[in-house]
């Protein structure tokens, strides 16, 4: 397989948060949503600011999308298919007050409400690139802490081998979950998707929270998130309320519903063609020519290991 040392990196290696920030990096990050003697922990509406340090190790050197197609151009198939289904429609998407359930194999099952699952963790800001299985790409500045961090507070059990993570259901807010909705069907719902726990564990996996500086628009998942950056983008769940530790393979939504095009890893893999299309290229949002694809979407130096003696043509 092609391994690619290109600069993609503002630097190459993948080290714990704390050995690299700096502690002002670090202070300014959780300052950010510290609150004063008094001040209620109001809910940040989408678009409010959220500051947080740029964690430059993890970082892609390249310029980002554009936040208008970050927020346009989406896949969120509660909202329905089009593209610009989710900016249209995901007003009615309420993700304040958000109880996030994290249960299953673990020592310490806990029901967190998002605010204070925000303020678990210093908040990153990491600018990832987004593989669509669909063929596009996208370059986001996403802030958010390493799922890691919350895994490692529950204690896993010596059982837990995979994670779930589960969409919200509620039909009341996703008019593509309505029984009757005129459009495709083919999804379950609620969208469920899953990783290994070595894969969950890896220090590139986010749960996001915001974006561009601000708190997480309702089309991207608000108001938290999976953000698996060597993946094609449909393993990375929107509107997360339950993580939970489990001990085989989760049935995941796309797998589900095509498991010949689909499989649980999911992994980007330029040499592994969608039964309807190539892989080997892309189209970046916002540039004219399409680019080749790199294997686990640039990220093989940090995550190639994860599959060792694994033959990704069968597992993909
Ligand atoms: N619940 C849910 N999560 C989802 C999806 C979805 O339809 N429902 N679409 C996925 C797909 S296919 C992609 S490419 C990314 C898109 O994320 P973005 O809209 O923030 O760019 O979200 C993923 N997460
Ligand atoms: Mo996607």
């Amino acid at each position: 397989m092609l391994i690619r040392r290109a600069e993609r990196f503002t630097a190459n290696d993948v080290t714990d948060p704390a050995l690299y920030l700096t502690r002002r990096e670090l202070m300014a990050g959780a300052a950010a949503l510290t609150l004063l003697p008094g001040e209620s922990a109001a809910a940040p509406p989408a678009g409010a600011p959220l500051k947080a340090a740029r964690t430059a190790a993890l970082s892609l050197a390249e310029a980002p999308t554009k936040f208008e197609s970050a927020t346009t151009y989406n896949n969120f198939y509660e909202f329905g298919v089009n593209k610009d289904d989710p900016a249209r429609l995901a007003h009615t998407l309420k993700p304040r007050p958000w109880a996030v359930q994290v249960d299953g194999l673990v020592h310490k099952p806990k029901t967190y409400d998002v605010e204070d699952l925000i303020r678990l963790h210093p908040l990153e800001e990491r600018v990832y690139a987004l593989r669509c299985v669909e063929g596009w790409s996208m370059v986001i500045p996403w802030i958010g802490f390493p799922l890691a961090a919350l895994l490692k507070r529950v204690e896993p059990t010596g059982r837990a081998k995979f994670v779930e993570l589960t969409t919200l259901l509620d039909p009341a807010q996703f008019p593509a979950q309505r029984p009757g909705f005129f459009g495709f069907s083919s999804l379950e719902w609620p969208y469920v998707e899953g990783l290994r726990l070595d894969e969950a564990l890896h220090p590139l996996t986010l749960l996001a929270v915001g974006m561009y500086g601000q708190v997480l628009p309702n089309q991207n998942g608000a108001p938290i998130r999976l953000v698996v950056p060597w993946k094609y983008g449909f393993k990375s769940a929107k509107s997360i309320v339950r993580i939970r530790l489990v001990a085989e393979q989760p049935k995941v939504a796309w797998e589900k519903a095509a498991p010949q095009e689909y499989g649980f890893y999911s992994n980007v893999n330029p040499a592994v063609s969608h039964p309807r299309w190539s892989q080997a290229t892309e189209r970046r949002i916002g540039e004219f020519r399409r680019r080749a694809t790199l294997p686990f979407n640039g990220y093989a130096d940090q995550v190639a290991s994860l599959y060792a003696g694994m033959d990704l043509k069968k597992h993909y």
